[in-house]
């Protein structure tokens, strides 16, 4: 099967330029003047006319949960589901964290992950692998994880009895990661003081889901992420701080990065558009003020008073920040967000955004904060050379894989459950409910097979496959 996709501006982290792409099978195979029609180009199986669109790689989404446990229940979105949703939003692959739980072996979390996602996948997948026990054992099993096409593991520094490590376990598995050459990617909190905080508030009779986001302070962020910069200087190894909304933490790692350590930072869409005041704050006629439980998740969104959305945009644009993820993990509000409404500690942590990484940084194009390259580099060209990908994602040039994204900048695209309004994601509400999108995803391709297109989807879930994964390009 070829596929001509003509007149349309291809645009790459490098720069942009008018080209027909021409796939054939899984393949880019070649970017021709307009025009031009050499030899297989006429007689493409397929021709989308993407004059007046851009033509950009398909979005890499590098933080995603799917049907992760998690505060009693398990994160909504199937691997199915998710991926579908993704393949609607112009993202093309995604890397999900595979679970180890304390007390489990890393090896059996890894084999109940691919049994969740094989077959059922609209779009290709990696993995990450999260260590939830740092213990000899696991430490061994970090050995085998580069064979397994897994060249990153994740760490938390909250949530002490589920996911925690101390610093003796950070530095020992810090350690281990500078020997193999996986990146450490940590989740930067101090999780037992942020939990006294949560207790003191919840005695106080301050239970909403407003004091979520105070107990867990910025400084607290901070903290953390200063912590793991310097494990990370002493010990050698790489470090990606995930889910970043503090602004003083994101101080951090450019103080880091200015000192020459190897320290990278990324962000999610909720920590740029959504606030502490405006939605962790939000009642509603239905849920009163439950409503702000909607969007509780950690790190937690900030106040946009004290300048941390602002200074997330800044990051982005400084480079501070390389990467926009979502670090999806959808929980319904019915029996599953409900669990904590008399006590904010009991909400499960997540906020769905698979489907709308792409419009929402878009967006940041045209409101004048990032350039259009700059759009492309955070979510797919980045994340490609961070995670092992790049060649094969995360750009448009010959030899790498089709997946490639039509994408409208004169479309517009709504996003919601509300009137004439519609998503993917299995959510029984929209954190974005409302949002105006400048733009539309209008077609998205993965290997050479069209998944969306004429606002239909068109793929299956047996479609993608297991992305086995090289170092980070970003090892010294
Ligand atoms: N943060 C979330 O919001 N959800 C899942 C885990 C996490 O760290
Ligand atoms: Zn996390
Ligand atoms: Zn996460």
């Amino acid at each position: 099967m070829t596929i001509l996709i003509k007149g349309g501006t291809v645009v790459n982290a490098t720069g942009t330029v008018v080209a027909d792409v021409l796939v054939d099978g899984e393949k880019i195979v070649a970017l021709l003047t307009p025009g031009t029609e050499p030899l297989g180009a006429i007689a493409a199986d397929k021709v989308i006319d993407a004059t007046g669109k851009y033509v950009i790689p398909g979005g890499i989404d590098a933080h995603t949960h799917m049907q992760l446990p998690f505060g009693g229940t398990q994160a909504s979105d199937t691997f199915e589901t998710g991926t579908t949703a993704a393949a609607w939003g112009g993202t093309t692959s995604i890397i999900d964290f595979a679970v180890q739980k304390t007390g489990e072996r890393v090896q059996d979390g890894l084999a109940h992950w691919h049994e969740l996602a094989a077959g059922n996948c609209a779009i290709d997948y990696g993995f990450h692998q999260i260590i939830g026990g740092v213990d000899d054992d696991s430490l061994k099993a970090m050995d085998g994880l580069i064979d397994e096409g897994i060249t990153s593991y994740k760490l938390f520094m909250a949530y002490p009895g589920v996911f925690y490590s101390d610093d003796a376990q950070i530095l020992r598995a810090m350690q281990k990661a500078r020997e193999l050459g996986l990146m450490t990617m940590m989740h930067a909190e101090n999780g037992p003081a942020i939990d006294v905080l949560a207790a003191q508030l919840a005695e106080a009779g301050k239970t909403g889901p407003y004091f979520h986001g105070i107990a867990r302070a910025w400084q607290m962020e901070e903290e953390a992420t200063h912590r793991a910069i310097m494990l990370s200087d002493l010990t050698g190894a790489p470090l990606y701080i995930v889910h970043m909304s503090a602004k003083q933490a994101v101080e951090q790692v450019a103080w880091a990065r200015d000192k020459g350590k190897n320290v990278f930072g990324e962000t999610c869409p909720q920590y740029l558009y959504l606030s502490l005041e405006k939605q962790l704050g939000a009642r509603s006629e239905e849920w009163g003020d439950f409503e702000g439980a909607k969007w509780v998740c950690s790190t937690p969104l900030r106040s946009e008073e004290e300048g941390h959305l602002e200074a997330m945009w800044q990051g982005l644009r400084t480079n501070d920040l390389q990467m926009v993820s979502t670090d999806h993990c959808p929980f319904c509000m019915k029996d599953q967000k409900e669990l904590g409404k008399d006590d904010f500690r009991a909400i499960p942590n997540g906020i769905g955004s698979i489907e709308h990484r792409v419009d929402l940084l878009y967006q940041g194009v045209v409101d004048g904060r990032i350039s259009l390259s700059r759009w492309v580099e955070l979510i797919a060209t980045t994340p490609a050379r961070m995670f092992g990908l790049y060649g094969r994602k995360g750009v448009i040039q010959p030899g790498a894989d089709a997946d490639i994204v039509v994408y409208d900048p004169n479309g517009h695209t709504s996003i919601g459950l509300g009137e004439g309004r519609t998503h993917h994601m299995n959510m029984d509400h929209s954190a974005w409910e409302g949002f105006e999108i400048d733009g539309h995803v209008d077609v998205t391709i993965s290997r050479g097979t069209v998944l969306v297109e004429d606002g239909q989807f068109k793929g299956t879930k047996g479609h993608g496959q297991f992305l086995k994964r090289d170092l980070t390009q970003y090892l010294v």
